[in-house]
């Protein structure tokens, strides 16, 4: 684990999956990221909360080849390429993960991926894909983020009214939001052409989360409820009140495409407005 703490907040980090665990600001009282406290931290796991990376696929494998729902990143050690403190304000890590033999029996294509993470008064992330080898490949991705909130009763999600979905509990049929989306079972939904700036409201907790991402077309909301959060082992029964999955990316059919020695990056600032 990395640890943060400067004059702006305090945060934890995970090698294993380059997995934020946790952001919290000095000014506020409760950290922006749910982490389950019944997580597992076991090799092939996936860690149960906090921003997990979901990357060169986003779901189940594409190829139906029966590899890992949400890609290999999640859960594989990353190396830390660079620390430093730009200010007391502000503490910037680089976490790297490369291509290696190990991986070449699920994905053949040479890559390096950086994981660029500032904390500050926001949390950035910058994911970047390089591919290294002589050959096109095409990823999906997202920052899978949990976001900790006061009680889902009353939480709102902003910036998604008109889109379209597909609806994953519905067979993946195609529907339209109307309005701010508002939970009361469970929420399985990949929006398209989603808005680049997202806002989740905390009636409860009297904040919003702010989440800008200036690159991307589709978002996902996830909350699994009382009868999947209980079916859940590294879940509490309740755990459904005390998360919501906002999650920005390119997911189902937008798709990226990589050329030989080009690259592509996922960048996403997440910030608390106190209400
Ligand atoms: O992002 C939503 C989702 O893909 C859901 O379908 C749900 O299964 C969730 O992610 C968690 O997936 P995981 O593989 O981490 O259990």
């Amino acid at each position: 684990m990395i640890k943060i703490g400067n004059g702006s907040a305090n945060s934890l980090i995970s090698v294993y999956g380059g997995q934020v665990l946790s952001f919290q600001p000095k000014d506020h009282d409760e950290d922006l990221l749910f982490l389950s406290e019944q997580s597992d931290y076991a090799d092939g796991k996936a860690i149960r909360g906090g921003i997990p990376l979901c990357w060169p696929w986003f779901g189940p494998d594409p190829m139906g080849l029966e590899r890992p729902d949400h890609g290999f990143a999640r859960n594989r050690f990353w190396q830390i390429a660079k620390t430093e403190a730009i200010s007391d304000a502000e503490t910037r890590v680089s976490l790297i993960f490369n291509e290696s033999v190990e991986h070449e029996t699920i994905w053949q294509q040479p890559f390096t991926l950086t994981l660029d993470i500032s904390v500050g008064p926001s949390l950035q992330l910058k994911l970047t894909t390089v591919n290294t080898g002589d050959e096109p490949f095409s990823i999906t991705q997202a920052l899978h983020s949990y976001f900790r909130i006061g009680h889902i009763d009353g939480v709102k999600v902003l910036g998604l009214e008109d889109c379209e979905y597909f609806d994953k509990l519905d067979q993946g049929a195609c529907k339209s939001q109307n309005g701010a989306i508002t939970v009361s079972s469970e929420v399985d939904r990949i929006y398209t052409k989603a808005a680049k700036d997202l806002m989740v409201v905390d009636p409860v907790f009297n904040r919003r989360i702010h989440i800008k991402s200036p690159d991307i077309s589709t978002a996902v909301v996830w909350n699994p409820w009382s009868e999947t959060s209980r079916n859940m082992p590294d879940l509490y029964d309740t755990a459904y009140q005390q998360f919501i999955c906002v999650e920005v990316g390119n997911v189902a059919s937008d798709v990226i495409e990589i050329p030989p020695g080009g690259q592509h990056s996922l960048q996403a600032d997440f910030s608390l407005w106190s209400d």
